[in-house]
């Protein structure tokens, strides 16, 4: 182990490993399914398939309505546009940039608020400063499978009287307290891209318990409406084809053994890893249980001897595909989007130190042993490591 990559060796792995979940059906099942779609001859526009989808949707989640949608993105525009919400809204700085994409695509003004540094979800005591300044909702984050405090954010939006919709990209079938994230707030919306547990390849569905809403978001999602008219500002084409559903049905069928897998990884990698110095695997929060779809760890330059970047870039070399998240932060592309001076102490310090790690169907328990003993071989050789990014023999 101390022929590392970085320096001109072979790489640990053969074949690159990437974060993604990539958890997909097997070839028979993908041939049937599409098989169907053919011989029906409908392949979009509220299908069958959509249809059963989001009946299994609403099921597996406990709540009343499951609008799919043909990515989360175009999801939270829906949504937002649906509830007619405008001027101001305030959402976590430390997110995936689509958060505040769709905010900006809705004419809405994001208000970024810091995240708690050991939740890295919305922090509620920004929060109830940024509401005292005045705001028109909250657009709360749940990140790593896990989520904030709800009960105390959703007293704080009953308090000032602002909707409070939630970004659930990342946490599909984790549950706050016995109860699965899907019908908190007044609505959440879900990411089924090919890296999330429940993939569709590309696709998203938005969850809710209020009718009116779901009639809204239904003629909102599609260019001539549909179910039961009501009138609505604007339309769209956020539809999902019957092929996104097709997959997205297969895989909500094998959720209970993809999500044990992940489970298993999980608890693997925190064993393997507890006693690297500098190394903390974060723990999704605030969850009675998680999906485990992202293991994200957080890296202490000092006691591990080099940074996040460099500790990314010797991973790399050995084809772990490592990533910083987020990066770049959602408002360093557009300077335009945070007051200037105002700071995001904990948001910016997160991203320094933040690292993600391949978990996921293309991952076993021996590559996990590879990764984790490659930590203790890139720890231990840090110096001659530094040495070699710097230039030095
Ligand atoms: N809100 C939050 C909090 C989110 O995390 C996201 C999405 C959204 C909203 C928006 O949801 P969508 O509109 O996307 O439904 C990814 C995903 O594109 C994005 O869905 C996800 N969050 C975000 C956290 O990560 P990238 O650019 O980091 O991932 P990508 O496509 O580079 O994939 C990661 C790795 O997986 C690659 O290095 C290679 C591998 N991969 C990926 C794909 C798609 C494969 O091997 N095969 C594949 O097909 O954004």
């Amino acid at each position: 182990m101390t022929k590392l990559a970085i320096f001109g060796n072979k790489p640990f792995f053969k074949n690159k490993l990437p974060v993604g979940q990539l958890y997909f059906p097997s070839w028979d099942e993908y041939e049937l399914a599409f098989r169907d779609i053919f011989e029906r001859r409908y392949y979009t526009n509220h299908g069958p398939l959509v249809n059963k989808f989001e009946a299994e949707l609403s099921d597996f989640l406990n709540v009343k309505h499951a609008v799919c949608v043909s990515n989360a993105t175009i999801g939270l525009c829906i949504l937002i546009e649906a509830m007619e919400i405008k001027g101001r809204v305030i959402v976590p700085a430390f997110t995936f940039i689509a958060t505040i994409q769709a905010l900006l695509w809705c004419n809405i003004e994001p208000v970024l608020c810091d995240v708690d540094p050991n939740s890295h979800h919305l922090d509620v005591n920004n929060l109830e400063l940024l509401l005292e300044q005045g705001a028109n909702g909250v657009l709360s984050v749940n990140l790593w499978g896990g989520c904030p405090n709800i009960d105390e954010i959703t007293k704080l939006c009953e308090s000032y009287k602002v909707p409070l919709l939630f970004d659930s990209a990342q946490s599909f079938g984790s549950e706050y307290k016995n109860k699965k994230i899907g019908v908190f707030g007044q609505a959440e919306v879900f990411s089924f891209h090919a890296t999330k547990i429940l993939s569709a390849a590309e696709g998203g569905v938005i969850t809710t318990n209020d009718d009116a809403l779901a009639d809204k978001l239904r003629n909102v999602r599609s260019s001539y409406g549909v179910r039961k008219k009501v009138a609505v500002r604007k339309t769209a084409n956020g539809r999902m084809s019957e092929a996104q559903a097709a997959i997205g049905i297969i895989s909500l069928s094998k959720y209970e053994s993809y999500n044990c897998r992940n489970k298993n990884m999980f608890l693997k990698y925190k064993e393997l890893l507890k006693d690297i110095p500098g190394i903390k695997v974060i723990t999704p929060e605030n969850v009675t249980s998680s999906n485990y779809q992202y293991l994200v760890l957080e890296v202490d330059e000092v006691l591990f001897g080099m940074n996040r970047d460099v500790l990314i870039s010797a991973l790399q070399a050995e084809n772990v595909m490592a990533r910083k998240y987020f990066n770049p932060l959602c408002y360093e592309i557009y300077d335009n989007i945070l007051d200037k001076g105002r700071s995001l102490k904990n948001t910016e310090l997160l991203a320094m130190k933040i690292i993600q790690l391949p978990i996921g169907a293309l991952v076993d328990d021996s590559d996990i042993y590879g990764i984790c003993d490659l930590f203790k071989s890139i720890h231990v050789n840090h110096e001659s490591i530094l040495k070699a990014v710097s230039g030095g023999d």
